[in-house]
């Protein structure tokens, strides 16, 4: 394939290889326009049609290709980020988190065996926390006034009290099944996370600033369509008030005469929230029918 830009003409974006993040990732990448080829275990996909490579890396290496400048973008769980922020010396830049993205989201929790004597991090006085996240549990701790020994963990966090390793994990979070089917109990929240977009600590170089503005601004609408939706229903006129205060997040709907009847008129409105089930039948009880929801493929503004 030929390559069109200078190497230093072209975005470093840098996602999971493998992992949770990684489908969700690219998706968000390809919408944004980014067309990539990856072969079978390659490390790097090249966009064809414009100057960015991806680079497919562990994820806790994101954070760090970010401040050292080798990648202009990461997208990375706000869970690493920030245990990887604590860590670094007094005076070190870190990588800004630039966007909240809308996947991968989690959270860091503390969780306490239900056989166990401490209930609560109050009630851990001297005991011991497994945990892969021993900055961001000690800062917790701190600020509670706890004092408890960290007992880093690298995978399996929630075999540890089982173990007798530790009094208490803190670990991520989604369902919850994880900790159920370990005889775990959540409890206080550490740090509420999501897949995050960083960028490094200075801005771009000139060669590259008006591309990597442009994928944040993209982004921006590719996550601003996927929450909108379009509606279009049937409504008597007389209902119109009523109806446009059940449209969630929509302004001046478009009305339309509906040939052949006259108290009857066509509604198009474009929604910025989810439309659920229940305002669908609000609307209905209100008098609409024909309630078509469409999702928006794009927008700009
Ligand atoms: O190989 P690499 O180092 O790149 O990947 P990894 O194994 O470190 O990370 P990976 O792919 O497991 O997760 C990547 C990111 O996904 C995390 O850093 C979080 O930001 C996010 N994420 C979202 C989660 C979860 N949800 C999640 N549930 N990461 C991990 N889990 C684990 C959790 O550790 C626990 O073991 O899932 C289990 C709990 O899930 P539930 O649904 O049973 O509660
Ligand atoms: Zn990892």
């Amino acid at each position: 394939m030929r390559v069109k830009w200078k190497r230093s003409e072209r975005v470093q974006i840098a996602v999971q290889k493998s992992g949770r993040l990684t489908d969700h990732s690219l998706a968000l990448l390809k919408r944004c326009g980014l067309r990539l080829t990856r072969g079978a275990g390659q490390l790097l996909a090249v966009a064809e049609n414009m100057p960015a490579d991806v680079l497919l890396v562990r994820d806790d290496e994101i954070p760090g290709l970010v401040r050292e400048g080798a990648c202009d973008l990461g997208i990375v769980g706000l869970n690493v980020a920030e245990e990887q922020r604590l860590g670094l010396a007094a005076g070190d830049l870190a990588p800004r988190t630039v966007r909240s993205l809308d996947f991968g989201g989690c959270r860091l929790a503390m969780a306490y065996p239900r056989e166990g004597s401490a209930r609560c991090a109050a009630q851990l006085g001297g005991g011991r926390v497994a945990t892969s996240y021993p900055r961001l549990t000690r800062k917790f701790l701190e600020e509670a006034g706890v004092e408890a020994e960290i007992i880093p963990f690298s995978g399996a966090v929630e075999l540890a009290p089982r173990l007798g390793r530790a009094d208490a994990i803190c670990d991520l979070v989604s369902s919850g099944k994880t900790l159920a089917a370990n005889q775990l109990d959540e409890g206080e929240t550490v740090l509420e996370s999501r897949a995050a977009l960083l960028a490094s600590p200075t801005e771009a170089p000139a060669a590259r600033r008006e591309l990597v503005d442009l994928l944040k601004r993209r982004i921006d609408a590719v996550m601003q369509a996927r929450e909108t939706k379009y509606i279009m229903l049937h409504a008597p006129r007389e209902a119109l008030r009523a109806i446009a205060e059940l449209l969630p997040g929509s302004e001046s709907p478009t009305i339309m005469a509906l040939e052949g009847s006259k108290d009857r008129v066509a509604l198009h409105a474009v929604c910025r929230e989810s439309i659920f089930w229940e305002t669908l039948e609000a609307l209905k009880n209100a008098g609409a029918s024909s309630i078509l929801v469409l999702p928006v493929e794009k927008m700009l503004e």
